[in-house]
């Protein structure tokens, strides 16, 4: 029977106004050293999830990698897979992304084809969620492997829309994302824009780098903060956004 806690706990923080906080792990960057003190630094400053993967995963680390996460911690892993290869029964969920800013059939619904019956004898939760992704002045891993155009950072209200196709197409959350990396993350009117417009919980990430930018988000609307690179190079700064989160 799969699991579905995450998804109701999300909803549910939704409603009382609490912000979530994730640290995303792609295993093809990670430094062993550095893992166990950014392990650690979550587990103190009650990280709420990891997200897990990458556009491109090079190594077979993944398994490896959630039982490591999985044995020093019990924080939440969630598969944020850029590909079909990208699935693991260690995890406990995984968002089933469907890249909607994009016109790309493949990531829209032809991956999720081959991976459905696999899933679907999985012990993973699956959550589908609108993947939407924002120029962020860079040409990020993500928009070359995906071979879509991003939506343009100005463009709020193709965001708006975008976003509530994919509600009204039943996925259950909403990720902008300005690619890992990014020079300029989501901006704070973008977020109000879309978090204003849908019902959904609404997740943001990409080249968010300091708790300030952390704090602007949570403000203007986004119910989940995803960091990766910025927690990669210093896991110290998990104190101080974890702080920015809870406001
Ligand atoms: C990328 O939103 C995530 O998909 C995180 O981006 O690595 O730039 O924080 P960063």
């Amino acid at each position: 029977m799969p699991n579905s806690k995450l998804y109701p706990a999300l909803l549910d923080a939704k409603q009382r106004s609490e912000k979530k906080f994730v640290v995303l792990l792609d295993p093809d960057k990670l430094r062993l050293k550095k893992l166990e003190q950014t392990l650690d630094l979550a587990i103190e400053c009650s990280v709420d999830y990891f997200f897990i993967g990458g556009s491109l995963v090079v190594n077979n680390m993944l398994d490896e990698l959630l039982s490591d996460i999985r044995a020093h911690c019990n924080i939440p892993l969630i598969l944020f897979p850029g590909n079909s290869f990208q699935l693991s029964y260690r995890a406990d969920a995984l968002l089933f992304l469907s890249l909607i800013s994009g016109r790309n059939p493949e990531l829209l619904i032809g991956q999720h084809v081959i991976s459905a019956p696999f899933l679907k004898m999985s012990p993973l939760e699956i959550i589908s969620t609108g993947y939407i992704l924002i120029d962020g002045g860079v040409t990020t891993s993500v928009q070359y492997m995906s071979n879509t155009y991003p939506i343009p950072a100005a463009k709020a209200d193709i965001a708006v829309c975008t976003a509530l196709a994919g509600e009204m197409l039943g996925l259950k959350l909403m990720y902008l994302d300005a690619g890992s990396g990014a020079q300029n993350p989501v901006s704070v009117q973008m977020i109000e824009a879309v978090s204003s417009a849908i019902e959904v919980p609404l997740i943001v990430g990409g080249g968010i780098r300091t708790p300030q930018q952390v704090a602007a988000n949570v403000k203007a609307g986004a119910d989940v903060i995803v960091v990766g690179n910025a927690i990669e190079k210093d896991p110290v700064l998990i104190r101080e956004m974890a702080a920015a989160i809870g406001g």
